[in-house]
């Protein structure tokens, strides 16, 4: 037996083509079933639908053979134990710094000022300002990162952007690109051995029907 870790969403949605060219339809849809492990049309492997920044733990310890995460998922986990044969360029956005309209970011970075800074992604926030020299005052938030400069929480938010539109609803701007950012497979190291056959193919499949 497979075990492939997925999240509902875009993850899920944007995996399916990639699983469809290796041969492998999956029978429930997330969105309506309240299933959490879905069969598929092969017997041998199944889809196991966890929350996006699960995905690495359970393949890090094997509750499931390989998974779909972002590369923030990722380096925000660490990535222990998981071998990432694939950037499967799905799920496409990017790590970037955002404020209010009205605060002048590049004023506060070149008079040093110390900075608060909210956001999910502590390791690549903390990374990325060290990197700058900028001292920073860190606020460790699960959701909603866009309403800490506006209510005064925080000076500036380090959060993922695709389109833009939460931003500019919100009356944020981007001030900063941290990094690109796709998502991966990520294959436990044990059943990369136990399974070598059948993941190897796997692989290789998903390999061959990477968006371009
Ligand atoms: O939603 P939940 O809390 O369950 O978990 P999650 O947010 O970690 O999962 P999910 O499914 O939303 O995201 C899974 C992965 O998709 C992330 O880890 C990213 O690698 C990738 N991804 C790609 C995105 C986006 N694009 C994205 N736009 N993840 C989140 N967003 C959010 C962003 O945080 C912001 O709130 O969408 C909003 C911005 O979108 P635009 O289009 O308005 O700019
Ligand atoms: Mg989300």
């Amino acid at each position: 037996m497979i075990t492939l870790a997925l999240s509902k969403g875009r993850i899920f949605d944007d995996t399916l083509p990639l699983l469809r060219a290796a041969g492998i339809e999956v029978l429930d849809d997330p969105e309506t079933s309240r299933k959490l492990i879905l069969d598929t049309n092969q017997p041998d492997v199944r889809v196991v639908l966890v929350r996006a920044t699960d995905v690495p733990t359970y393949v890090q310890y094997g509750g499931a053979d390989l998974g779909v995460a972002g590369k923030d998922v990722l380096i925000e986990h660490g990535g222990e134990g998981l071998y990432q044969p694939l950037d499967l360029k799905i799920a496409a956005c990017r790590m970037s710094v955002a404020v209010r309209a009205d605060f002048d970011y590049q004023a506060a970075v070149k008079q040093g000022s110390r900075l608060r800074v909210a956001t999910k992604f502590t390791t690549i926030a903390r990374d990325h300002f060290a990197d700058k020299g900028v001292h920073i005052d860190l606020i460790k938030l699960y959701g909603s990162m866009e309403l800490a400069p506006l209510t005064g929480l925080a000076d500036a938010i380090v959060d993922l952007v695709s389109t833009g539109n939460t931003l500019r609803a919100n009356h944020l701007v981007e001030v900063e690109q941290i990094m690109d950012i796709s998502s991966r497979l990520v294959v436990n190291q044990a059943a990369l051995k136990l399974k070598r056959e059948p993941l190897r193919r796997l692989i290789d499949a998903f390999a061959s029907a990477i968006p371009t």
